[in-house]
């Protein structure tokens, strides 16, 4: 028992939270948002620079800055990090990292006088990472499909046919448009283990929970497939560490930590895992049934599954869970919090304006619907932008921000389906859960109550109860799942949003017209 860090590394800002498991409380949540502090440096936009054709990457080195402010943050108000008995991490899924051969000396010589920044900045072969929001390898899938035997052969041995923001797809591109800086890397990791490694002070490999969003990983056995890895790019076993079991410690923190933030030597550190497996941990989905909604840059919906189940039509992921035994079954969506942004703009708004208009009009919004691709989409897969008004008005401001909120809600419903999960709640997270009037359509859509919790960052509260559940076994107690995350994820009293049966009527008749309007304009 004791105090425990959980850090995540997302799309638009890297996270630290910090619990008391005895006084089963949160003690401090810091985030650093990476426009506020590195657009200039960087070039970056929402935290990422987008390059034309579907190409979006972010800056690694970026990532690391931001690293050193959050934990100076945190020890500038006081936080005394020494009491860290471990730390847990999160982090966007699918971005891949690429370093070359100096990484392994520069992450273990790291100096507490001199920032990460300035110490690491030689150390890649490519100074920029695809993110999952990148939908330029529409040709690579195809070819990693036909090189393991075939979509359904890949489906069976990965647990998920190919896609565009997967790593192996954005590996492959590496490899066929930059050839010499692919020979030149020495080492391939996702956003997760990178961030890992610069806390531990030497390469972590990927968990298990991000290696399934990899294209990459044989789901039964959590280890890379061979196979997959030759149907990817050349010697790409020679590049990746071997995958790391979740649960396990890596090792103590690097000195750098110790001597530039206070940490204790024998601060142990877990490999980190993507940041929806985390949230999987830490809205409590440690056993199957229950089901959460993340609204973040993306949208996601996710489960907790004791069997793997795969989605043959290319709607769903399934993501090893890191608790070690179960899955989880995920549908994301490219437009989530930027395309709620993008409306929210187009307006000239903010977001009380925007709540306001959700609390103005009526559910079903006269006939009016909205397909809110301002970029590609994942779910259904829309390779380039289309916003589609049906009965709507583009210069009625209140019925385009319902219009936007109904579409992502009904989408969400028309898109779960292949999970074949009974939805008789959802768990909510992620920036814009901390907006009822959005929680109240989705209520309403799936005719369920919808829960919140103290936290809208459950990525990083996953990831600091990994830390938990991962230290308190290395001191010989069995303590289990269940009783780590419980007293974490009870959701605020009160707070529980109710479908109202007079809109979940209108939604029961609306979801068949939405899903005719999605198939019309979509190849799916
Ligand atoms: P990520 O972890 O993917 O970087 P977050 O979960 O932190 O993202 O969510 C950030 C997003 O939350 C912002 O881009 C913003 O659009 C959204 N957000 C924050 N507050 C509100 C609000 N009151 N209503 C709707 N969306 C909001
Ligand atoms: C999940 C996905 C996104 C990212 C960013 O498959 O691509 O949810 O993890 O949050």
């Amino acid at each position: 028992m004791g105090k425990y860090l959980g850090i995540d590394s997302s799309t638009q800002s890297i996270t630290a939270l910090l619990i008391d498991s005895e006084r089963q409380e949160i003690i401090a949540e810091e985030s650093i948002n990476f426009d506020t502090h590195f657009s200039t440096a960087y070039g970056i936009e929402n935290g990422v620079f987008e390059r034309g054709g579907g190409t979006v990457h972010s800056a690694p080195l970026m990532w690391a800055e931001a690293l050193d402010l959050l934990l100076q943050t945190l020890k500038d108000q006081g936080h005394c990090l020494s009491q860290v008995q471990a730390i847990g991490g999160s982090g966007q899924q699918h971005g891949t990292v690429y370093l070359n051969s100096k990484a392994t000396a520069a992450l273990a010589s790291l100096s507490p006088e001199r920032p990460l920044k300035d110490q690491l900045v030689d150390i890649f072969s490519r100074t920029t990472s695809p993110i999952w929001m990148d939908t330029s390898t529409a040709t690579q899938c195809a070819e990693i499909e036909i090189g393991v035997g075939g979509r359904d052969a890949l489906l069976a041995l990965t647990g998920n046919t190919a896609f565009e923001r997967f790593s192996g797809p954005q590996i492959r591109k590496f490899h066929q448009t930059e050839p010499d800086a692919y020979a030149e890397t020495a080492y391939i990791g996702l956003v997760s283990s990178y961030i890992a490694s610069l806390i531990a002070g030497k390469l972590v490999g990927v968990d298990p929970g991000d290696g399934s969003g990899t294209n990459m990983m044989n789901i039964a056995t959590r280890q890379w497939s061979q196979t997959a890895l030759d149907a990817t790019a050349p010697d790409l076993a020679d590049k990746l560490l071997p995958i790391a079991p979740s649960g396990q410690p890596v090792g103590p923190i690097s000195p750098y930590y110790v001597g530039r933030y206070g940490f204790a030597d024998e601060c142990l550190v877990l490999p980190f895992s993507g940041d929806n497996p985390c949230s999987l941990i830490g809205l409590g989905l440690v056993a199957p049934g229950q089901v959460a909604l993340s609204l973040g840059t993306s949208d996601t919906l996710f489960a907790c599954i004791d069997q793997p189940r795969t989605s043959k039509t290319g709607e769903g992921a399934l993501f090893a869970s890191p608790d070690g035994t179960h899955y989880m079954a995920l549908t994301c969506y490219l437009n989530g919090s930027l395309a709620r942004e993008a409306i929210r703009d187009r307006y000239q708004l903010d977001w009380n304006r925007f709540t306001e208009a959700l609390q103005h009009t009526p559910p079903g919004n006269n006939g009016g619907l909205m397909l809110p691709y301002f970029a590609p989409e994942i779910v259904p897969n829309v390779p380039s932008p289309n916003v589609v008004r049906h009965n709507l008005d583009e210069s009625d401001a209140e019925a385009n921000i319902r219009a936007i909120i109904e579409a992502q809600a009904l989408s969400s419903r028309v898109h779960a389906a292949w999970m074949e999960i009974d939805i008789t709640s959802l768990y909510v997270t992620g920036g814009a859960s901390a907006n009822a009037e959005i929680l109240r359509v989705y209520a309403n859509v799936h005719n369920c109550p919808v829960h919140r919790f103290e936290t809208t960052n459950s990525a990083a509260l996953g990831a600091a109860l990994r830390a938990a559940h991962g230290h308190q076994l290395t001191t010989g107690s069995s303590v289990s799942w269940q009783e780590t995350v419980e007293p974490f994820s009870q959701s605020i009293p009160g707070s529980t949003i109710e479908p109202e049966p007079a809109a979940v009527a209108v939604y029961e008749a609306l979801v068949g017209a939405y899903e005719k309007l999605e198939k019309k304009h979509t190849s799916g």
